[in-house]
């Protein structure tokens, strides 16, 4: 069932429809774009109603048709399941920062996510905006992408014509440009469960905790048999065109043992991934110093 209505949302007039179901959903937004109109979904609001209220009025684009998938039910759900032996956390589409903090699997199995969450904006920020649309913004400095790069999660999209999964670290096409299709919702975000060994890192380095957008935050995960790195992904906020996987290190660190690891040599991996640049919150020499920094902490912590 939807409800239809005419709002004012910001300065432009649309139509703004409520779905309950997320199929609903992709079919409403199916059904717009299918009459050419400009159509698209909204979530928590964080990043789409700030950035229309930075623009002008004559440069922000008109929408004709907003799908708030604020009632979808469900869509807050967090759910645990074994496969394969291993745990897998599932993370519905509309699962809000404050929803990860607050989540006892999250605590018990991945606390990384709930303290990624907790140094997102603040509490207002954190009850409303989510995870999902953290992703389909494509931000370079978004610390959900970073935490969920190094957890080597998978998206699940949803459109009228069906389902498919995507690995997040080839959805991320550039800056602020993702691989989902026009008419694609994030239906749900699912990562598996480090082992109980393994090395689970999260750093943000900021102005301040509260309400700074990052100078670099680092997400990592390292498994490890023994000394010897199995694998180890990272995630990196900040420092390059989009939130960036640093596959160079991860590539340069596998199959190592720790205590032999050149450092000077993870540097150079680390320089040779990154792209920093000079901006109002930091500068490109800074942000290439915090990167090495956060990566040996990581690693050899
Ligand atoms: C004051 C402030 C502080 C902030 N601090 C931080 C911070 O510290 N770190 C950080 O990473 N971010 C920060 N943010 C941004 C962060 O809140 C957003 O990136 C948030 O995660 C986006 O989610 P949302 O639900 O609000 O998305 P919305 O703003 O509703 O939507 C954003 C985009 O995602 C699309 N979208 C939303 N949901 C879906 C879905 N399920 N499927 C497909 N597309 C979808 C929308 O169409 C839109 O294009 C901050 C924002 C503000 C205003």
């Amino acid at each position: 069932m939807s409800q239809v209505a005419h709002a004012a949302a910001g300065l432009e007039r649309c139509r703004l429809l409520r779905p309950r179901r997320l199929e609903d959903a992709a079919a409403m937004l199916a059904e717009s774009l299918g009459k050419g109109e400009r159509a698209m979904a909204l979530a928590g609001g964080t990043d789409v109603i700030v950035d229309r209220h930075l623009l002008p009025v004559d440069r922000a684009t008109a929408i004709d048709c907003v799908i708030d998938l604020t009632g979808i039910a469900d869509f807050h759900a967090i759910e645990r399941r074994q496969v394969d032996g291993r745990s897998v956390l599932r993370f519905a589409g509309g699962v809000t920062y404050w929803d990860l903090r607050q989540s006892r699997d999250v605590g018990a199995h991945l606390p990384m996510l709930a303290d990624m969450a907790r140094d997102v904006g603040a509490v207002q920020i954190q009850t409303r905006g989510t995870l999902a649309g953290n992703v389909a913004s494509a931000s370079p400095a978004a610390d959900g992408v970073a935490a969920l790069l190094a957890l080597g999660a998978t998206l699940e999209l949803v459109s009228a014509k069906g389902a498919r999964r995507v690995a997040l670290k080839d959805a991320l096409l550039g800056y602020r440009k993702t691989a989902l299709a026009p008419g694609e919702l994030i239906g749900a975000i699912e990562v598996v469960v480090p082992s109980a060994g393994a090395k689970v890192f999260w750093r943000k380095v900021g102005t301040r905790l509260a309400q700074a957008i990052s100078k670099v935050a680092l997400a990592s995960v390292v498994e490890l048999d023994g000394d010897v790195v199995r694998s180890a992904a990272f995630g990196v906020a900040s420092v390059a065109a989009t939130t960036h996987a640093l596959g160079g290190v991860s590539l340069a660190v596998a199959g190592a043992s720790l205590a032999s690891l050149d450092h000077a040599a993870v540097d150079a991996a680390v320089a040779n991934d990154i792209r920093p640049i000079d901006d109002v919150r930091s500068t490109g020499p800074y942000r290439l110093h915090v990167t090495k920094a956060l990566v040996r902490q990581a690693l050899f912590l």
